[in-house]
């Protein structure tokens, strides 16, 4: 295995370069696009301060992150600040208030692990998720909103991820795949890891900004302004980060003994974590830390089953981008 993860490169991989970032280029969300998100987050504002006015939405996964491709469904959290605040009543209550608004697909999941009001916008045709007080989402979405600050090809390599990752039907959480946050930290990772490092780890860094979110501290350095050369050590194109990521995906991560890590800026040991044994419904066959809810391991949504799917994806993957001779086509073949 870490004999296959030495091999050397495609000699024409730089030959890549263009059509991967037309992929990349094809994914932005136009600026309307963006412009009427804002004007749905308007909207809804007016109409939740009506019934509490103290409260305040804010966006946040991938409309607020940067890694949201376009046409995705926005997510919008409801901070309301009320210590004996009871989240079903309160969802309930504001699927009433959206209903009467027109607002369409009204639908209040209060047993969701994220409990969530659904609609859809008829005005601008977007859908949109909202919660309830999940600060610490909204706080991760800062984290990696500035993490792909730093290095424009962080973006890039996290869209064509999650673009394949869609196509091959792997970005399931409920089919027991990984989430897109998941696919994120991975690439982030990833980039933290390569030598010279593309990425710095940036709760490794003394804090310029720091929340503490239900007991949990979240503390990292925010002024990536002054890391813009960060990565420019390294030359590495996009072709080729694409490449190494699905080999190391591949062929290089010790599954049995390692945990990704974005907080430590590299891998730790599951014998560190205990994540080494099955508890409850967490298998951890595949691990990869929460920065901040450090306990949490995204990968426990993954079983025997599609342990196996996803390790085949990545050695699928990883074998288009050697030796496939139209690699940008092959690889985001529908499933
Ligand atoms: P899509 O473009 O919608 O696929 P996304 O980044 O919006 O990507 P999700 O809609 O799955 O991803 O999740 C929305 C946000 O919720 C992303 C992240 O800030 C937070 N989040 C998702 N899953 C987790 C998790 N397991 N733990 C903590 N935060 C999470
Ligand atoms: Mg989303």
């Amino acid at each position: 295995r870490n004999l296959k993860w030495i091999i050397k490169c495609r000699g024409d991989i730089d030959t890549l370069n263009a059509p991967f970032l037309e992929i990349y280029e094809s994914l932005i969300p136009p600026e309307e696009e963006k412009a009427k998100q804002k004007q749905l987050l308007a909207s809804l504002e007016k109409l939740v301060c009506k019934e509490w006015p103290e409260a305040r939405l804010y966006l946040y996964g991938s409309c607020a992150n940067s890694f949201g491709v376009s046409k995705s469904d926005i997510d919008v959290c409801l901070a309301i600040n009320d210590a004996d605040l009871n989240k079903s009543e309160v969802l309930l209550k504001l699927a009433d208030i959206l209903q009467s608004d027109n607002l369409q697909n009204v639908q209040a999941l209060t047993r969701a692990r994220v409990p969530i009001v659904k609609l859809r916008d008829p005005v601008t045709g977007i859908s949109c998720d909202i919660c309830i007080n999940n600060v610490l989402a909204v706080v991760n979405t800062k984290l990696l909103r500035d993490y792909a600050e730093i290095d424009g090809r962080l973006r890039q390599l996290a869209f064509i991820v999650k673009h394949w990752a869609k196509s091959r039907r792997i970005n399931e959480t409920y089919q027991g795949t990984l989430s897109s946050y998941a696919y994120v930290l991975m690439c982030i990772h990833f980039l933290q890891q390569r030598r010279p490092a593309i990425l710095p780890c940036l709760q490794g860094i003394e804090a310029t900004y720091s929340v503490t979110v239900e007991d949990v501290e979240c503390a990292f350095f925010d002024q990536v302004e002054n890391l813009r050369n960060f990565g420019s050590h390294n030359k590495e194109t996009i072709a080729h980060l694409v490449w190494a990521f699905f080999s190391y995906w591949a062929y290089g991560h010790d599954y049995a003994n390692s945990v990704i890590s974005v907080r430590e800026g590299s891998t730790i040991s599951k014998r560190k974590k205990d994540w080494t044994r099955r508890v409850g419904n967490d298998r951890h066959l595949i691990c990869i830390e929460d920065p901040f809810e450090t306990s949490h391991d995204l990968g426990r949504v993954v079983d025997k089953f599609s342990i196996r799917v996803l390790r085949g994806e990545f050695e699928r993957a990883a074998e288009i981008m050697q030796h496939d001779p139209n690699p940008c086509i092959k690889l985001f073949e529908p499933y």
